[in-house]
């Protein structure tokens, strides 16, 4: 089953969006895998983010993810991962979609609300950078017969 990263920004929780973001990928469908609350290390920032190593916003990124607690997730859902990046919206909050996450409540590229994997290998990397496999929970939802027929 396809499985993708999210992680809620620092930005989301000192915000109280936090119930609010995880609303719109459960009233979406998607099954709840992996949830936890966590200061984030530098080390873990600069590996996750690795990819924009070069670009000149890099070290405010790191300080900024590391500043604060974030929320980290793992969903698991047929096609989550491009859901998942729909769902959230453009990079720039200013230009997203009315009706995405970064599109309704944000306004700044460096305070974007969430984190979503791009791609089905990103998400692999990213979730095994984040979580042990003992901390990812493997169950039926009660509601699956009613979301796929
Ligand atoms: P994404 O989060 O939509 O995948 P990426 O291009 O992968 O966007 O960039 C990672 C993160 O780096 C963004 O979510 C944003 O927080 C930050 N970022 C990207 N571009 C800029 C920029 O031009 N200025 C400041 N921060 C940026
Ligand atoms: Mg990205």
């Amino acid at each position: 089953m396809e499985r993708t990263f999210l992680a809620i920004k620092p930005d989301g929780i000192q915000r109280g969006l936090v119930g609010e973001i995880i609303r719109r990928f459960e009233n979406k469908g998607f099954t709840l895998v992996g949830l936890k609350l966590m200061n984030v290390s530098r080390e873990l920032a600069q590996q996750h983010y690795d990819v924009h190593r070069e670009r000149p916003f890099f070290a405010g990124l790191v300080d900024f993810i590391t500043s604060a607690p974030v929320v980290a997730m793992v969903w698991e859902g047929d096609g989550v991962v491009a859901s998942a990046r729909k769902i959230i919206g453009a990079t720039n909050p200013l230009t997203a979609e009315p009706g995405t996450l970064r599109g309704d409540f944000g306004i700044n590229i460096g305070r974007n609300l969430i984190h979503g994997s791009d791609a089905i290998e990103t998400a692999q990397r990213e979730i095994s950078l984040w979580f042990t496999t003992e901390e990812l929970v493997s169950w039926q939802p009660e509601l699956t017969p009613w979301l796929h027929e």
